[in-house]
């Protein structure tokens, strides 16, 4: 990658770090902190303080200019320039968030939703550390965004100047570029907007992610903007903000690979794997569904692939049709094509790693995961595309029996669950999911945390055409939940949260001011007093009942809508389905925040998932012994492991 002259690392300027204990005087040496002082010329600071300014002010107008509409600002005095900078926008708006983690992952949500970067700016210290675990998922996620740490200037740093610590790398490999230009010189005016652009082009490169400045700034930290250096000449506002919104792959295989993949998937029996990032738009997921038609192969679509839509090739249900021994074995693919990230299902996971099929993984973003290592090969490719040009060619499709025995599958297993989970007014935990997703408005968005609820939704919900769903799979972390779910918000999309109550209070510093914001979000705290995901673990048997809550159960006997109201924000607790889907639609009609508590027990809820699983086994033994009477035998609805924690 070429690097703008304002973009080499000055490090030269940083002095020889001293090996004296802070605050030991050296003979002859200035006190590092009168350094800053320019003594010599009282009119000096004022200016130096005016061209940080003019520096700012020149970044903010050109990511303006380039698209950026967002910018999470968390208080502090080292960012006073950048922050009035952006305050002063008339482009960008400025969401000040107190906890800087929480402000990060407010910035990964502004991200995921709009697909664009959103800026993200902290004082200096351990504020800008506590950026990283959004950091991290950005990067693992591949989301945009432009981290901004103030930082002191080169002579306070290394000398035990107050609230510093070294911001240099502190992301280490978790973004896509790091820069420290120095404290900003009038001489380097003509490369400010450079930076800028600079940053933008490289957190949404073929792999988009957070890209980091550490921007040093020096008091006076108070000055004023003058002359912007002039926007250069290559397009701004129309031409580059398109590209701001187009990230990723936009190509398919080149003709030798897709010839050799034409070879491979005519006459077989194939699957489609979707996780997300499979489809960004509906014309993605129309072009997934239209070779699964001509190829009459399934598509196992997982809820955030964009491609669980109501289609008769859609599989829904495709971790509970492979917990049947019997499907599984008499179902194996011969040629598995594998779209954007993971699917979620860790019992697919599993049967795809032991099914001997041929296996292509195609990500937009080049992140194509093969944690069992057994794709054949892989392409950063536009998932949507190869399948056009694979539709668009002479193949022939799968035999016609294995199309059906799939859609049969599925429309037993998806009527015995409707069945299931239509009957009973007491909220479980997976009528839960199913009701938080039928809340959404028509093109809204469900956020679902990393535990229980992500599962429950992709293994018993059915298709929703019109709902965008979220995640944060890039790491599966419980933290920075609910900030994700309001960046999401802040885009003024009808938003439902569905989250577990361990993640809920992991993130409360998402609530500050949440009220306030306005936005429209409705926050469903699947509350089951700890971890329920690790009753589903062989901890859970294998330890005594004390150890296991101690350390996995993990009840923490807060009421999470007191939590909830403490913050300002209005909270109510239901148990019954009715209740829930009041307070749901209640809460969308009105507007704004409001966070609905549904009362579960963990213990419960394994039995819950036991008897659903069970049910669809039954159900299925009869079609596949019908089907193929020596394939009979039933797992009885296994339950091993179920995922990651
Ligand atoms: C930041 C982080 N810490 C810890 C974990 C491990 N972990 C996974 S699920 C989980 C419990 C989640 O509990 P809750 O949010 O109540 O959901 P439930 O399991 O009850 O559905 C924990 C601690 C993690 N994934 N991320
Ligand atoms: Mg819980």
């Amino acid at each position: 990658m070429s690097q703008s002259p304002i973009s080499q690392s000055p490090m030269s300027q940083f002095p020889t770090p001293t090996t004296e204990r802070p605050g030991t005087p050296v003979p002859g040496a200035v006190d590092p902190n009168d350094r800053a002082d320019p003594t010599a010329d009282p009119t000096a600071g004022t200016a130096a303080a005016d061209v940080a300014a003019t520096f700012c002010a020149a970044l903010v107008d050109e990511w303006g200019r380039l698209g950026v509409t967002d910018a999470v600002v968390s208080p502090g005095s080292r960012s006073t320039p950048l922050a009035l900078a952006l305050a002063d926008s008339a482009a960008v708006r400025v969401h000040v968030v107190h906890d800087e983690r929480s402000g990060a992952f407010t910035a990964l949500g502004l991200g995921v939703a709009t697909r664009r970067p959103a800026l993200l700016l902290c004082t200096s210290g351990t504020a800008a550390a506590n950026f990283h675990p959004a950091v991290v998922e950005a990067h693992q996620a591949a989301v945009p965004m432009v981290v901004v740490t103030a930082d002191r200037p080169p002579e306070l740093q290394g000398v035990g100047a107050p609230q510093t610590i070294d911001q240099r790398h502190l992301f280490g490999s978790a973004v896509r570029w790091y820069c420290e230009p120095g404290p900003a010189a009038a001489d380097g005016a003509p490369w400010w907007r450079d930076l800028a652009r600079d940053s933008l082009r490289r957190s949404l490169g073929t792999t988009p992610g957070p890209v980091h400045l550490n921007l040093a700034f020096r008091e006076p930290l108070v000055g004023t903007a003058g002359t912007l250096p002039p926007p250069g000449t290559d397009g701004g506002a129309g031409a580059d903000a398109t590209a701001v919104g187009a990230s990723g792959a936009a190509w398919g295989l080149v003709d030798e690979e897709l010839g050799q993949t034409l070879a491979a998937v005519s006459n077989r029996r194939g699957l489609i794997v979707a996780g997300a990032r499979t489809a960004v738009t509906a014309a993605d997921a129309d072009a997934v569904l239209a070779l699964a038609d001509t190829l009459g192969w399934p598509v196992l679509a997982d809820a955030p692939s964009g491609c669980r839509r109501t289609h008769p090739r859609v599989v829904t249900t495709a971790d509970v049709l492979l917990r049947h021994d019997g499907f599984a074995a008499a179902h194996r693919p011969e040629f598995v094509l594998r779209l954007g990230a993971l699917h979620s299902s860790r019992v697919l996971g599993e049967w795809l790693a032991r099914s001997g099929a041929v296996q292509v993984g195609i990500d937009r973003h080049g992140l194509v995961p093969d944690p069992d290592h057994v794709l054949s090969w892989s392409r950063p490719a536009d998932p949507a595309e190869v399948c056009r040009q694979l539709a668009g060619a002479r193949t022939e499709p799968a035999p016609a029996e294995w199309t059906r025995a799939w859609a049969d599958a599925e429309a037993t297993a998806r009527r015995t669950l409707d069945e299931a989970l239509g009957a009973g007014g007491v909220a479980t935990e997976p009528t839960t999911a199913l009701d938080a997703l039928a809340a959404v408005p028509a093109d809204g968005v469900l956020v679902v945390s990393s535990s229980m609820p992500v599962r429950d939704l992709e293994w018993f919900a059915p298709a929703r055409d019109d709902v965008r769903v979220v995640a944060n799979r890039g790491a599966n972390g419980i933290d920075g939940v609910t900030s994700t779910a309001v960046g999401v918000a802040l885009t003024w999309t009808p938003t439902v949260l569905l989250t577990g109550d361990v993640a809920f209070l992991h993130d409360t510093n998402a609530l500050i001011g949440l009220r306030r914001r306005g936005v429209p979000l409705v926050i469903v705290v699947v509350d089951n007093d700890g971890g329920g995901i690790f009753s589903f673990l062989p901890q859970a048997d294998a330890l005594e009942p004390e150890r296991f809550e101690q350390l996995f159960g993990t009840p923490h006997g807060l009421d999470v809508a007191a939590v909830a109201e403490a913050h300002g924000v209005a909270a109510e607790r239901v148990t019954s389905r009715a209740g829930l889907r009041a307070a749901i639609n209640g809460a969308l009609t009105r507007g704004g925040v409001r966070v609905v508590a549904v009362t579960s027990d963990r213990s419960a809820n394994v039995a819950v998932h036991r008897e659903l699983f069970s049910r669809v086994a039954v159900a299925l033994d009869e079609l596949v012994t019908a089907a193929d009477p020596a394939a009979g035998g039933v797992n009885g609805g296994g339950f091993g492991n179920v995922a990651d924690r």
